[in-house]
């Protein structure tokens, strides 16, 4: 993409912009903040707070055509085969398509096959949920474990957890991720089997840590109902492996299939959601679902300029390949929202940390910046210290809802005054003088202001973008996820690069094979660096000592 011409003129553009300031643009153009920003259902974007003019938008619109995205953009929604180390299609969005169209994989719809899945899974969930569906011993189900690692983990766990409040009567979701015994013993012991439905979710049902947890759970299960033909009743399956999930010992009959074109990271719309629509109801599911098919009809049709998840990718583009961001804050004004890091983190770091293009050529500029965050308020009591005062100006992402629950509304009112409060500190910070004079207007001493105002300056001029949505609906929150997956994708298809696979994690999941061997054995081979060997030599010795 370096030797696209919209490219350089961007660097160029880049040069002239270097030391612009925010403040002047907003003082120069009263219809900035009209100009910068755009509605589209129940969600508004506020870009008006980033170092850009109207030339920079035209210049990155200009390089996301160069760059082919509305391509890239059709070949996905038509179920080309766009992962291409794979050889697979992208169609996640199939998942939530409600138009009536069909969607192609090798020239037959898959769109039938969906609604059977999606059918079957609604049956189940509402038998679940009504009581008619019992454990082994007759008792209603009131837990849920979700077994599952990485996108078959962060996405319903991020979604349960934004959405519970709505129905408190659905069972309570558990998720269990880690292979460190920990967090399957911490969940278990507040379940009684007899009322536990497990949900075991691998796309490969190979995955160690879910089969881990998968068996230490059946064995839980097994000892405490004492009855092989409790483990039926008791757990349920959601994967692509057929053969896999039957070697495991878990009936077909209770497997929710769904397909190689979903990816990990991409499935919560999938029947790997059916945490989330055991816990809010199929009802809530579906609006999720509905929520995230009006952002891809949007994706798909607006055009560039007036396009939501695009502009938020090319932003992110000018920011990181011309404006030397090397990472992005997540701040969702929402205690719901608290997964919404994580499952981010995931979703865009998986997705771009990627230093290969597609011709398998290096990329040559930088892709995914570092994702992180936490829920506002937290944030501010902790971090946000470094994105006022820090060296590094960060670009920060402002989530919200603009209307309360009935629980405490006016303490809603107070969460959203921080939420515009910060953008504006963000971009106004405070000059020297300003904030010497506040300390004699407190009543320093001028000695003492001027000592201490150096410490209370912010420079302000740091970016941020608002996303504010209509309420904490399924479809609001539908909406949300699927804005992040659509910039997602544009910004992999203006670097040039596969936004969906995943072969730094597949690494990983080799080389612990490789080691455990040699840990389960007392004896360590010399096929290691030096650190790893040093370091499985003092974990020996360690384990054996009595030493406190
Ligand atoms: C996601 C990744 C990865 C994957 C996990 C679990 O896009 O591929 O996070 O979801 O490794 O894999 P399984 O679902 O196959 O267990």
């Amino acid at each position: 993409m370096s030797n696209l011409k919209a490219w350089n003129d961007l660097a160029a553009h880049a040069e002239e912009m270097r030391d612009a300031d925010m403040r002047d643009l907003f003082a120069q153009d009263p219809e900035r903040f009209t100009d910068f920003s755009l509605s589209m259902g129940p969600v508004f974007l506020d870009y008006s707070k980033n170092p850009v003019t109207r030339e920079t938008m035209d210049r990155l619109f200009r390089l996301a055509r160069e760059a082919g995205v509305p391509e890239r953009m059709e070949a996905m929604f038509s179920g080309e085969r766009i992962n291409v180390t794979e050889g697979r299609s992208v169609l996640h969005v199939a998942l939530r398509d409600f138009s009536g169209r069909s969607v192609y994989v090798d020239g037959e719809d898959v769109l039938p096959d969906v609604r059977a899945v999606y059918e079957r899974m609604r049956d189940f969930c509402d038998r679940v949920r009504s009581g008619e569906r019992r454990g082994h011993t007759g008792k209603p189900v009131t837990d849920v474990v979700n077994i599952g690692i990485g996108g078959s983990d962060l996405g319903p766990r991020m979604a349960t957890r934004a959405l519970e409040h709505l129905d408190p009567r659905g069972p309570r979701a558990h998720f269990v991720a880690n292979v460190d015994p920990m967090d399957l013993e911490r969940t278990l012991r507040q379940l009684d089997p007899e009322r536990t439905l497990f949900i075991v979710s691998s796309k490969s049902f190979t995955t160690q840590e879910t089969m881990a947890n998968a068996r230490a759970a059946r064995q839980w299960l097994l000892e405490r109902l004492g009855d092989e033909s409790a483990v039926a009743a008791h757990f349920v399956a959601v994967s692509t492996n057929t053969k896999r999930v039957r070697e495991f010992g878990i009936d077909t009959e209770n497997m929710f299939r769904f397909w190689d074109w979903v990816g990990g990271r991409f499935s919560l719309w999938s029947s790997i959601g059916l945490s989330i629509a055991l816990a809010v109801g199929t009802d809530n599911f579906e609006e999720l679902l509905r929520g995230a098919h009006l952002v891809d009809e949007h994706f798909r049709t607006a055009p560039l300029e007036k396009n939501i998840p695009a502009i938020m990718g090319l932003l992110g583009v000018w920011q990181v390949n011309f404006r030397g961001a090397e990472c992005q804050a997540i701040l969702p004004y929402s205690q719901a929202l608290e997964w919404l890091p994580s499952y981010l983190q995931q979703a865009e770091m998986e997705s771009n940390g990627k230093r290969a293009t597609l011709e398998g050529g290096l990329v040559g500029c930088h892709t995914s910046p570092v994702i992180w965050g936490a829920a506002g308020t937290n944030g501010q009591h902790a971090f946000f210290q470094l994105l006022h005062q820090g060296t590094r100006r960060i670009p920060c992402d402002f989530i919200g809802f603009a209307r309360s629950s009935d629980f405490l509304p006016e303490q809603h009112t107070l969460l959203l005054a921080n939420f515009f409060a910060q953008t504006e500190a963000l971009l106004q910070g405070r000059s020297l003088q300003e904030a010497r004079q506040e300390l004699l207007e407190q009543g320093e001493d001028e000695a003492e202001a001027d000592r201490l105002a150096p410490h209370k300056v912010h420079p302000g001029n740091r970016p941020s973008s608002s996303i504010l949505l209509r309420e904490l609906s399924p479809y609001c929150l539908g909406a949300l996820i699927a804005l992040y997956e659509h910039k997602i994708f544009t910004q992999g298809a203006i670097w040039n690069i596969n936004s969906f696979d995943q072969w730094g994690v597949e690494l990983g999941k080799q080389l612990a094979k490789r080691v455990l061997p040699e840990l389960e054995g007392d004896r360590t081979e010399g096929s290691h660096d030096p650190s790893t060997l040093g370091l499985i030599e003092v974990w020996r010795a360690m384990g054996e000592s009595d030493d406190k």
